[in-house]
């Protein structure tokens, strides 16, 4: 019976046009390392009839395809489940094995139970379960001599390789490889992957993340060789202000495992040990801040061939620690995204604003490297510099930088076309200036190469403003650059750091734009990881380079970014799993503030960072994010059944929000401080009272006015903005802030040529020029918050409740905007919502995937005249009228796509 369902159920035969798309296993597609024995499978339907929603489903897992093919799951089948669930299906089958591989199908029925739809064949893989599966020891070179370069000590990069011989027909082959430090692994003259800078940043005395490569199609019967290049990077590279390196350790090391399965069931393992040989290379140091040189006269021509002779290397160092003693940091699968270059661009202008020194101008703001393509005498040396930004007269403008030197060198081998680019650094950059390159350099010459962790696209937004547009484009660069691994606030200075209080503003801006559940996951567990025993959170996680307590609106990003990513794709699991953690920061905060006004614990106490010209009391500022903890911390006790929790926090926050009231509150509705930001904050975490609310949004508007139409706020207060403005009946002023072109505003920074966030409203002003050099990127995405509110209120894609099960489709077209489009990819499918207001009345365009249901909210002052294809929306087929609220026609929808009209 198994075998005939499986193979008479095909799209095809499904007359509806029903396919299963993007089966994903722990939130990934073909996931190569998964560590946890019951990975959660996802899937999403699309379909192209109205209303369509899963009845039930049947998962299949094989440890072969050809076994899905006949019908056979030898793993698990989940037999039939009557459910409309898609998302997160823990596996229950039999007990998977480290390294194993995972085949699955899942078929799905309607609701009516007879239509039927199978999936195509999705993989995952799993990584090392028990410590005990590790059988590698960690290995470095022997000390190399290090440079100095500038008064910084600058280690070269060691090179390690290890022949070894097969021959026996073989069926698989995995490799295991983590560094403390960077790392490259190659195998016969291959490097193995597309991803850069691994194993990634985690706090590696806790936790380090190892990745695998299967490497079957790579190995040869008789002689091969493993091959591994190290870097510092965060582990002992400078990292931070105030020039420190060594955070972890002073030498990187590599733990690496080849697992081979032989055709007859036999496995043999290599396995980083006394084996290796070491040595140094071409690169006579690679460091985040500082930059690479790379002298490619020292090559080691098929260092990484079995038929190298490595006779002059040195044998390579097994360190103490073994892998399985108790204490030694945890080894976890990096469940991804990966980082990786993601996109190539062309220099868009050369210059020479010095002879001699030729400046690219890259025509964006990015973060990488430049690839340098030059044919020269052997010996040459060519150096490239890199920027954000130009002086006046054209030079490259660095002071910004501060300790960073962010210079690469390469010397040339001399024999013919060279391209270089280097291994284990990044920069911040929109312009590279090359030194000492023969000749005159082309276009061709430069190449800038663009880092990042690759979270899957998720979200367009486009708008009838061209400057809104840069806005939307500056912020996705912002983000792409700086979610590198961790989401660090900035790529070009000496910090890189991830700071809290930037990421718990921006997350949710971040989750429209890109798939970012694993990335976020990860970090979450960083910041865990970070956490005091005390209970305090930090400012930065990894707690590297500053080691204090979180100050408010930064510590609190260890419960408001678990929410987020709660709420945005339905994970409860997340929940739980920090739950005892971020329940310690609420204990550390409440022990310390019985009051309920946030007093003590404050730290670095930031405030509204970089507001302008306004001065939010910092104390209002706590008070109303340890209030946001706790109603969060209730919400989220409810989503995973915690009800007297719930009922702790519900009152907490009561408490919390009677201090705040009796402290900053007046009877006309002002709130201490008077800033916008106070505003801001006490209307979004729902701090006043109903009646004083109006009066509270009027004061907020009537301090915009009183600056001329512009806002003030700093990182903590413009996240909610143009939120708050639209909650509170002000969306056109809103529009207006959105759409500003002149000191201080969004629109500012675009009409200089911005293509990122800048740190700072006055980063560059007409009559000041540069700001204070000492804290002045223009790669920082926290002023990009307001993205979100492009996407939710602009364009009008939101969830009601957690996981875009439910979606509300509400667009605010406003003053200045003649149509929007959004587009998000949910838990479900694509959604789409366009809105266009240039003819007469409105029309909206509305896509919702199968299995969802949305509430759409249709502009209009009479819902008789709204259409939905020409008919009447009330007699629109899967269209159900259900009331008319506050100017807008409220409709329920399930599946698929409609164009309302309303005059
Ligand atoms: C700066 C960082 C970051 C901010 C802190 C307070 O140095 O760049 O953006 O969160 O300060």
């Amino acid at each position: 019976m198994t075998q005939s369902v499986l193979e008479v159920s095909s799209p095809a035969r499904d007359n509806t046009m029903t396919t299963i798309n993007s089966l994903r296993c722990e939130f990934a597609d073909s996931p190569a390392c998964v560590d946890t024995f019951a990975p959660r499978l996802s899937w999403e339907i699309a379909s192209e009839q109205r209303g369509w929603a899963q009845g039930a489903y049947r998962i299949w897992v094989a440890s072969h395809p050809r076994l899905l093919k006949e019908g056979k799951a030898d793993r698990w089948d989940s037999g039939r489940v009557e459910s409309r669930r898609t998302a997160r299906i823990a596996y229950a089958g039999k007990t998977l094995r480290s390294g194993e591989r995972c085949f699955w199908k899942v078929q799905v029925w309607d609701q009516s139970g007879e239509s039927e739809t199978v999936s195509e064949t999705g993989v995952w893989s799993m990584g090392i379960l028990y410590s005990s599966d590790w059988k590698a020891s960690w290995i470095s070179a022997s000390t190399p001599r290090d440079v100095v370069v500038d008064g910084r000590t600058l280690p070269p990069c060691a090179y390690l390789r290890r022949k070894f011989t097969v021959d026996q027909p073989i069926k698989s082959a995995t490799i295991f490889a983590t560094a403390r430090g960077l790392y490259e692994m190659h195998l016969n003259g291959a490097r193995l992957g597309d991803s850069r800078l691994s194993p990634g940043w985690t706090d590696y005395d806790k936790r380090i993340q190892y990745q695998s490569y299967d490497v079957t199609a790579l190995l040869r019967q008789g002689g091969n060789a493993l091959g591994a290049v190290l870097g510092d990077g965060w582990y002992s590279g400078y990292l931070g202000f105030d020039v420190q390196r060594d955070h972890y350790g002073d030498r990187p090391q590599l733990l690496a495992q080849l697992v081979i399965e032989y055709a007859d069931g036999a496995r043999e393992l290599i396995v980083t040990d006394g084996n290796w040989r070491a040595a140094t290379g071409p690169i006579d140091y690679s460091d985040f801040l500082m930059g690479e040189q790379y002298d490619a006269r020292k090559e080691l021509i098929g260092w990484d061939r079995p038929e190298f002779s490595d006779a002059s290397w040195r044998s390579a160092r097994v360190q103490s620690d073994s892998v399985t003693a108790p204490g030694h940091p945890a080894l976890v699968g990096d469940s991804g995204p990966p980082i990786r270059v993601t996109q190539e661009l062309r220099p868009i202008a050369i210059t020479q604003p010095a002879p001699g020194a030729y400046l690219f101008d890259l025509g964006q703001n990015m973060v990488g490297w430049a690839r340098l393509a030059v044919t020269a005498p052997a010996g040459t040396r060519i150096q490239m510099r890199f920027a954000e930004m130009l002086n006046p007269d054209g030079t490259l403008y660095t002071t910004n930088l501060r300790a960073a030197k962010s210079t690469d060198v390469y010397i040339c081998r001399g024999d013919g076309v060279e391209t270089y680019e280097p291994r284990f650094t990044f920069h911040g950059f929109r312009y590279v200036e090359v030194t000492g390159y023969p000749g005159e350099p082309s276009l061709d010459t430069i190449t800038g190469c663009f880092v990042g962790s690759d979270a899957p696209d998720a979200g367009t937004f486009e708008c009838s403003d061209p400057m809104v547009n840069q806005l939307q484009s500056n912020i996705v660069w912002g983000q792409r650059g700086n979610f590198l691994s961790i989401p660090t606030d900035c790529p070009q200075r000496d910090e890189r750091l991830g700071w809290m209080g930037d990421a718990q503003i921006f997350v949710r801006t971040a989750t429209y734009n890109r798939d970012v559940q694993t990335f976020f996951n990860k970090w979450i567990q960083d910041v865990e990881d970070a956490q005091a025993a005390d209970g305090g959170y930090p400012d930065v996680a990894p707690r590297r380079v500053d080691d204090r307590n979180g100050a408010p609106a930064w510590g609190d990003a260890g419960v408001i970014v678990p929410w987020t990513i709660y709420h945005t794709y339905g994970d409860t699991d997340l929940i739980s799993k920090h739950w005892a953690s971020m329940t310690r920061w609420m204990d550390y905060l409440t022990i310390a503030n019985p009051s309920g006004l946030w007093e003590n614990e404050r730290h670095n106490d930031f405030g509204d960072w970089l507001s302008i010209d306004a001065d939010t009391p910092k104390d209002v500022l706590a008070t109303a994010y340890y209030a946001y903890d706790a109603a969060l911390m209730a919400r989220m006790a409810r989503a995973i059944g915690r009800r007297e929790d719930a009922a702790t926090y519900d009152a907490l926050f009561t408490h919390i929000k009677n201090a705040f009231h009796s402290a900053y509150v007046t009877p006309d509705g002002k709130v201490k401080g008077e800033t916008q930001t106070c505003y801001v904050l006490a209307l979004r975490f729902g701090l006043l009272p109903e009646n004083l609310r109006p009066l509270a949004a009027k004061h907020l508007t009537d301090d915009i006015a009183a600056k001329n139409g512009h806002l003030s706020t700093g990182f903590v207060g413009v996240g909610y903005l143009c939120p708050v403005l639209t909650e509170t009946g002000y969306n056109d002023i809103a529009y207006q802030l959105l759409l500003n072109d002149t000191f201080p505003s969004w629109g500012y920074s675009i009409r200089q040529g911005a293509t990122t966030i800048w740190e700072r409203w006055d980063g560059w002003t007409k009559e000041k020029g540069f700001q204070d050099p000492g804290m002045n990127s223009f790669n920082h995405y926290s002023l990009g918050s307001v993205g979100q509110w492009l996407y939710q209120t602009v364009a009008g894609i939101d969830t009601e409740g957690a996981g875009f099960e439910r979606i509300v489709i509400a667009p605010r077209p406003g003053p200045g905007l003649t149509y929007a489009r959004a587009t998000y990819h949910g838990t479900h499918g694509p959604i789409a919502s366009a809105w266009d207001a240039s003819a007469n009345g409105l029309t909206m365009d509305v896509s919702i995937p199968a299995n969802a249901t949305a509430t759409v909210f249709v502009p209009t002052s009479d819902p008789r005249t709204v259409t939905e294809g020409g008919r009447p929306a009330a007699d629109a087929p899967g269209v159900r009228f259900l009331r008319h609220e506050n100017g807008r026609a409220v409709y329920a929808v399930g599946s698929g796509t409609y164009t309302f009209a309303a005059r």
